[in-house]
């Protein structure tokens, strides 16, 4: 469990260290920018460049530029405080990998779902399985270049995110913003644990 430190911005003494958050959205949507953008360690990822066969698979479409994709995972680790250590766990997008999602979802406290506004359908099974799962989650809209800037309650209202779902605009490439996501998630599990009680056992990230 973590100490009291008063250098500690977070003040979350009733998470664990060490928590593990999924960052999952659809496929293109900066999962693997925003993981490598955060890791303060060499982040793990598993690409494979695009074949001709998984191009046919994978949806392109609004995705330009893109010639790798995550087959597994992403994996990085960030100190966000001195008492909290956050490993990330970017999910595979692909709808022929997210039979792997409820393993990689053990032992998660919570959930990054990264979101595109010219395709937010892409990230409908994301807010999905977190709503099933029971899974705290925030929605981070990346915003590429070029998009559209819809407002949050406008992104809010297009996934038919309940109200206390936070919604955050972000930058996947730049890591101050994506710090800021992870603040908000930290506070999103703050309220939410206050208000349902927590289940430290379960998720304790097992080393
Ligand atoms: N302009 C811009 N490009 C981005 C941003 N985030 C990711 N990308 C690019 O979009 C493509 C897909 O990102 P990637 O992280 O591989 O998506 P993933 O499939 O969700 O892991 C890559 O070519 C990234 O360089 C962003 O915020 N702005
Ligand atoms: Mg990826």
């Amino acid at each position: 469990m973590a100490s009291s430190n008063d250098s500690d911005p977070v003040h979350a003494e009733i998470l664990p260290v060490g928590i593990k958050v999924l960052i999952a959205g659809g496929f293109g949507v900066g999962k693997t920018t925003f993981v490598n953008a955060l890791s303060e360690i060499e982040p793990l990822s598993t690409e494979e460049i695009l074949t001709a066969v998984s191009a046919a698979t994978d949806r392109l479409d609004g995705v330009k530029n893109k010639a790798t994709t995550t087959v597994s995972l992403d994996f990085g680790r960030i100190t966000l405080s001195p008492s909290h250590i956050l490993y990330l766990f970017g999910t595979p997008g692909q709808e022929r990998f997210w039979f792997m999602w409820d393993e990689l979802s053990e032992g998660a406290l919570g959930a990054v779902v990264l979101a595109d506004t010219r395709r937010l359908e892409h990230s409908f099974a994301a807010v999905d399985f977190c709503e099933r799962r029971g899974m705290p989650f925030v929605v981070a809209v990346n915003e590429f270049d070029g998009a559209h800037r819809y407002r949050a309650e406008e992104v809010r209202t297009a996934l038919d995110l309940r109200q206390e779902v936070p919604v955050v605009l972000c930058d996947a490439r730049i890591q101050s913003s994506g710090i800021s996501v992870l603040l908000e998630l930290i506070q999103h599990l703050l309220t939410t644990r206050s208000s349902h009680g927590s289940d430290t056992d379960q998720s304790l990230l097992r080393a």
